[in-house]
């Protein structure tokens, strides 16, 4: 047989077995294959082998739409879009890939035959941990939406060997631990892809020098230090669609094994230091989400991901078009996740002036034309700036364009505002103190730059960024968040899919709009009961976490109250806590008339440096040892504190929860997304006017929704004389919390160690101000007891929260950005 005839059967037989069957036989056949085959395992073996077999299986039914997917939009001219992003907090894949792929009734049947349990299978994998928060589950969401509205949109991210630290509780303190999510072989959903690898240039030295293409004086980066990115490709499959999107994680790895003349020389230990510098740029996901330290490592990060990730799409538009970057712009557009991947812009000029040898003013149009930029946070110290010093060390020449896009812009600057010093200085992409300014660099260089909720959007422009939006009006534009669907209630709330089936079909999964015909039915009485028994099932489901995690018991029949986010004084966890003990000091004054049961939840997780969010920690835990452990307390008031709060975690929390507490001070909150998971799945917000709540109660009404607390114009106007002591003073019940907390009775053989805590909330100077809403908080938390008393108010409340949701997909999300700012036609290759 000749090569040719050998090549085209063994592609004969590659697609016959690309379409592997979905019946519950064919299931049960892959999985037994890969248990014994691959993994070499029984049937009876670890969960975790069997959660394995079963990933490889699904992933088998995946490849041959990816591929589909990859050619059609490789194929022919088709715009692109990239998000890049430090941060893609996945979570768990089985589950969701099941639902996608459509074959969850198959699959559990297949297993079930196997006398193993798809449920128990699927909760042996792990989370992938790759991302602190909001921001980093945003762009897991996003990957969802995008693949089932067959947008042509890759994500770039990095593959850190260490996600997230996990959280233990130890003594009422977190304790951090490391998290080898990828375990001891490879992670199910990857496939390694070395022949895309790349190389990214650190430190060295610029020189000038005359371009023989150009005959111009040029820079040349030279002796740098290399590192090889390495991709890994993670399947993000539509919903039911045949498409399969792209998620490319990098990896760093050495140039070569060791540097052998460095070897040679006798200097083994730098040769394997150097090995493991190249590698440690993947090592570990910085576990803070709001304070930038300014860390080496992390700058190094940042440009890895960017480089690899730019040169990845270059490479292969100048592969495709020889050369020809005319219409690069029309046909790539890059989404930049916040400041953290803002070097695009600087890395962008440096490969088409650099690599392609082209002019300036032409790199600078098409740069500045195909980035986009997302702000995610009003905190002025999550801002990231990087001093100049660190910054030539490790990236000279890209500093060297960036001086340049500088100089180019205040020139603009010069001549919008004639002789205004201070305009020049304040907008200035190098600060006074010598630091590079990201956000500033970022909006330059973008066509495009929005918040996340309509609040955020209009504050970035007043404050924030209100000169560069008196420069250019048409850049800002607000995308506000949303979550997806398919895995907050689809999959992790299978009582209520089953529920809206049977009334509404399940158009919902793909267009959340539809959920608003769930309100014909509010008045249904079969609905009605069926809708509070499937909360009072998910509320048992969420006891049972409680319990296994925490040791406590939660009566199903109290107020489930929650509030898990991660732990920052802007978030005030702390008013929850006031108002814990609040209730505790009533129910040992005896003062319980008109009770409502009620038990706490709080969780979340604390940046390791952050000593008033692991005290705050502690506060928690202390608190609820006492209330769990009087006697005097009963069933009135549980508190748990629920242990290492991630994806998987929330999948339970959210369909269980009553109320849902979204309660920063006002204006400090860019968007939340929790808040909109909650919503969905039947729970009332408790809220101050912050980030997307604004929408959330515009949506449902004052009636479905509990808010309090000062509106941002007024919390700036009060910041400028605020007095904690004159609502201590006129405040018995606050007078009565604070000398509980004050006496020691939360901590009594621990002396001293809440004092931080107590001197913060009664400092003029506490920025979030949390004394200022505890009355407004208390008396609406009473309301909502007196609420919760009359069910049928309540089940009304909960079936319109879910019902007026449709608007948080993000479905929805993406459809905006691709309306207004990617401008992708849909690609359904299926068609074809
Ligand atoms: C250390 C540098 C740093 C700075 C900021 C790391 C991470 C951040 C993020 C911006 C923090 C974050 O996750 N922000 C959240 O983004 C969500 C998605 O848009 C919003 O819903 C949250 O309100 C916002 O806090």
């Amino acid at each position: 047989m000749s090569t040719l005839e050998g090549f085209e059967k063994a592609k004969m037989i590659a697609e016959m077995q690309q379409l592997l069957g979905s019946e519950v036989k064919d299931l049960e056949e892959g999985f037994v294959h890969y248990l014994y085959n691959t993994l070499g395992r029984n049937v009876n073996s670890d969960a975790y082998y069997q959660f394995k077999a079963l990933s490889y299986t699904v992933r088998d039914r995946l490849m041959h739409h990816w591929k589909k997917t990859w050619h059609a939009y490789n194929e022919g001219d088709i715009k692109k879009a990239y998000y890049l992003s430090m941060e893609f907090l996945i979570g768990r894949s089985l589950t969701n890939n099941l639902l996608n792929l459509g074959v969850e009734t198959q699959t559990e049947k297949a297993m079930y035959d196997l006398g193993l349990s798809l449920e128990e299978i699927e909760d042996a994998e792990r989370d992938a941990g790759l991302g602190n928060g909001g921001l980093g589950r945003l762009a897991a969401c996003f990957m969802d939406s995008c693949a089932t509205l067959q947008l042509p949109v890759m994500g770039y991210g990095l593959r850190y060997e260490y996600g997230m630290f996990k959280q233990r509780i130890q003594e009422g303190f977190q304790i951090e631990e490391p998290d080898h999510w990828l375990g001891f072989g490879n992670y199910p959903w990857e496939i390694q892809r070395s022949e895309y690898t790349r190389v990214v240039r650190f430190g060295g030295q610029t020189r000038m020098f005359t371009d023989p293409h150009t005959s111009k004086l040029s820079s040349l980066w030279e002796n740098t230090s290399d590192v090889i990115a390495v991709p890994f490709d993670v399947p993000i499959p539509g919903f039911k669609n045949e498409t399969v999107n792209t998620l490319r994680l990098w990896s760093a790895a050495a140039v070569e094994d060791f540097d052998l003349t460095q070897f040679n020389a006798g200097s083994y230990f730098e040769a394997v230091s150097d090995k493991s510098a190249a590698e440690n740029i993947t090592m570990v996901l910085y576990p803070n989400d709001t304070s930038e330290n300014g860390k080496e490592l992390r700058l190094r990060q940042q440009y890895f991901l960017v480089s690899a990730s730019l040169q990845d799409v270059v490479c292969q538009w100048h592969h495709k078009y020889n050369g020809d970057f005319t219409n690069f712009a029309q046909y790539n557009v890059f989404q930049l996740n916040d400041t953290h991947p803002s070097l695009a812009v600087a890395e962008l000029m440096r490969i088409l002036l650099d690599d392609y040898f082209m002019e300036w003013t032409k790199a600078w149009e098409i740069v500045s034309s195909c980035m986009a930029y997302t702000n995610h946070t009003l905190l002025p110290e999550a801002l990231e700036r990087w001093s100049v010093p660190l910054f030539e060390k490790l990236l000279p020449r890209p500093l060297e364009i960036i001086y340049e896009i500088n100089h180019r812009f205040l020139k603009q600057v010069a001549m919008k505002w004639p002789g205004d010093q201070n305009k020049l200085r304040q907008m200035s992409i190098i600060d006074e103190h010598n630091h590079v300014c990201m956000a500033y660099l970022a909006i330059v260089g973008s066509f495009s730059v929005n918040g996340v909720a309509a609040l955020h959007s209009q504050l970035l422009k007043d404050g924030l960024f209100n000169d560069f939006y008196r420069l250019w009006p048409n850049r800002f534009n607000n995308k506000t968040n949303g979550v997806t669907q398919r895995r907050w209630m689809a999959s992790s709330n299978p009582g209520l899919r089953a529920l809206l089936k049977s009334k509404i079909g399940e158009e919902w999964i793909t267009d959340l709009s539809q959920l608003s015909k769930i309100e014909d039915f509010v008045h249904d009485k079969e609905f009605r009961r069926s809708w509070m028994k499937v909360k009072r099932e998910n509320k048992k489901r969420l006891a049972q976490l409680v319990k296994k995690t925490t040791g406590v018991d939660f009566p199903e029949d109290s107020l489930f109250d929650v509030q898990v986010k991660r732990i920052h004084e802007y978030k005030r966890q702390l008013l929850n806590v006031l108002h814990v003990i609040h209730l505790y000091s009533s129910i040992k004054r005896g003062q319980v008339d008109n009770w409502t049961n009620r038990c706490v939840i709080i969780g979340g997780k604390a940046a390791p440096g952050y000593a008033m969010a692991k005290n705050i920690i502690k506060l928690v835990n202390n608190v609820a040892d006492i209330v769990n452990n009087d006697p005097d307390v009963g069933n009135k008031l549980k508190v748990a504190f629920i242990p290492n709060y991630r994806v998987s975690a929330m999948e339970i929390i959210c369909p269980g929860t009553d109320v849902s507490e979204q309660i920063s001070t006002a204006g400090k909150e860019a968007s939340g997304t929790g808040n909109m998971k909650f919503m969905m799945n039947g729970a009332v917000t408790i809220g101050t006017l912050d980030g997307a709540n604004v929408e959330i109660l515009e949506a449902v009404g004052e009636e479905n929704f509990f808010l309090f607390g000062l509106k941002t114009p007024e919390v700036e106007e009060m910041r400028h004389h605020y007095n904690p002591h004159h609502f201590i003073d006129s405040d018995e019940d606050l007078r009565a919390v604070l000398g509980l907390l004050e006496s020691g009775h939360f901590n009594q053989f621990e002396p001293g160690i809440f004092n931080d805590i107590i001197s913060s909330i009664k400092s003029s100077n506490d920025p979030w101000m949390t004394l200022a809403d505890f009355r407004s908080y208390i008396d609406t938390q009473k309301a909502i007891g007196l609420a919760f008393q009359d069910h049928e108010r309540w089940n009304t409340m909960s079936i319109i929260n879910s019902a007026r949701s449709g608007v948080f997909s993000t479905d929805r999300t993406m459809m905006e950005y691709n309306r207004d700012i990617w401008k992708l036609t849909p690609i359904a290759h299926n068609a074809k």
